[in-house]
């Protein structure tokens, strides 16, 4: 299941004014030096849709479906769904769950690779029309939009392209048509829809051929029918931070090398959508450095998502309830994900009865109960601060003990810091605590608890002057 989720795809990057200092992507020229491509990558933005799915920090998966009844993790569509009846099931109880462990905005698999449906859907029988569940009547896809209504907590759908399912699967067109369709109504009959994530496995279908995703044909009909959701990871706007570990990379570029340009040269800064195929492995170490920017044709505002469960699979298997992740082990996922320029989409299975085990409430609420005795106070509040140039010097007027620091940027005015280091005051002189490269939304160091009472945060590389928004200093909650 760790393959590459997006390669070989067509991208459909949007501008969003005239304004070359607005815009989520942006074209080099032969011509530029390096220190033009520099300054163009620094102002490379988010777009609204990218921007808002940021700050949300923690999003959710829940994966369900005929395979949290089969206990497996990859349906091969053949399955008995007339056994398909989570009588219990309360999609209420999923997202207060999540919402009150801080999430922001969930995920259901709609349909996974099986094929089978979770929603009434017109265009196949296999799906929860054909199951004892509500007499045949049930919409699970419908319940958790409205749970998620409810909450006021964003709604997303998981849509798998491969289907081992649809005997048309192998038919480019056909399968196309159906893909269309079912999308149609995913984003037609639920209200809002924020994120709609499309998985990179293309298998074979059943006369042994694999069809050609439309990629850009169902962007354009996401894009029309639902513009403020983001598309993932196979698609235009989030990208697979490359593992399901849950841990991001040190070196978190969100604005990256974006293939050749397909389009004519005189697409350059025009306002019409523009398509791109990506270019190579999107698993490197350091993505968007200024080695990989000066070779670039362009570059895309084009940030990391970390997704990872917090059982071992994807889906519900009972045999895995003494496997949920520690709070300790989501606390350094948020680490490692968020606090390395990336959104977490953190896997929540219901089980059987169709509800979050007791287990998985469990660990999140320590989790959250961490989070909060961590974040919740800033040892710098209160402190006084001397700005110099890139440089910040805190009086924290006493002694206090911490042991992270979390840096943030304004992104909204770009991506820039390259280097930065703290360092505090000790026996006359500055002593180095931590240092990093990349910033980004957000960068979290943790390291061996500190007392001082001076402090300083130096950046000390950045493309043009960096927007830093944020900077704090905490203890970690025991
Ligand atoms: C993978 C799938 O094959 C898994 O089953 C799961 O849905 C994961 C999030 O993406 O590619």
């Amino acid at each position: 299941m760790k393959y590459l989720k997006h390669l070989s795809l067509p991208l459909l990057i949007y501008t969003l004014s005239a304004s070359a200092q607005t815009k989520n992507f942006v074209h080099i020229l032969p011509a530029d030096t390096e220190k033009e491509v520099i300054q163009k990558a620094a102002n490379v933005v988010p777009a609204p849709r990218q921007l808002r799915w940021q700050n949300l920090e923690l999003t959710t998966f829940f994966h369900f479906g005929v395979n949290t009844m089969s206990g497996r993790e990859w349906g091969d569509g053949k399955e008995d769904i007339s056994t398909f009846n989570p009588a219990e099931l309360d999609a209420k109880q999923w997202v207060k769950t999540v919402k009150d462990a801080g999430f922001k905005q969930v995920i259901i698999t709609a349909k996974h690779h099986d094929g089978f449906c979770l929603w009434p859907s017109k265009y196949t029988e296999h799906s929860i029309k054909n199951t004892p569940y509500k007499g045949g009547k049930g919409d699970i896809v419908k319940e958790v939009a409205e749970a998620c209504k409810l909450y006021n907590v964003g709604f997303g759908v998981y849509l798998s392209p491969w289907d081992r399912n649809n005997a048309d699967y192998g038919d480019t067109e056909k399968y196309n048509k159906y893909f269309m369709e079912q999308l149609t109504e995913l984003l037609s009959n639920y209200g809002k829809v924020d994120e709609v994530w499309f998985d990179g496995a293309n298998g074979e279908g059943p006369n042994g051929k694999k069809p050609t995703y439309h990629f850009e044909d169902w962007y354009r009909l996401i894009r029309k029918l639902q513009p403020q959701a983001v598309i993932a990871v196979s698609g235009p706007d989030v990208r697979w931070v490359g593992t399901e570990s849950g841990k991001g990379r040190l070196t978190e570029w969100s604005v990256v090398p974006i293939g050749q340009q397909t389009n004519t040269s005189t697409a350059q800064n025009s306002q019409k959508d523009i398509s791109f195929p990506p270019q190579g492995d999107m698993t490197g170490d350091d993505l968007g450095g200024r080695d990989k920017i000066v070779k670039a044709k362009t570059l895309a505002w084009y940030p990391a998502e970390t997704d990872v469960s917090i059982r071992p699979g994807w889906f519900y298997h009972a045999a895995e309830d003494s496997k949920v992740k520690t709070p300790e082990e989501l606390m350094n996922i948020y680490f490692t994900s968020v606090g390395r320029n990336s959104v977490l989409l953190l896997n929540i299975p219901p089980n059987k009865q169709g509800l979050i085990s007791e287990s998985d409430q469990k660990t999140l609420k320590e989790w959250k109960q961490k989070m909060d005795a961590t974040f919740g106070h800033n040892l710098l509040s209160g402190s006084s601060v001397k700005k110099n140039g890139m440089t910040w010097e805190y009086d924290l007027k006493q002694a206090k003990t911490f042991d992270v620091l979390a840096l943030q940027e304004d992104i909204s005015k770009g991506q820039r810091v390259e280097k930065f280091t703290a360092e505090y005051w000790n026996n006359n002189q500055w002593i180095k605590f931590a240092e990093g490269t990349t910033v980004g939304y957000k960068r979290l160091i943790k390291f061996e608890a500190i007392t001082a009472a001076k402090v300083r945060i130096r950046i000390e590389s950045s493309r043009l002057t960096p927007n830093i928004s944020n900077i704090g200093l905490y203890k970690l909650a025991q």
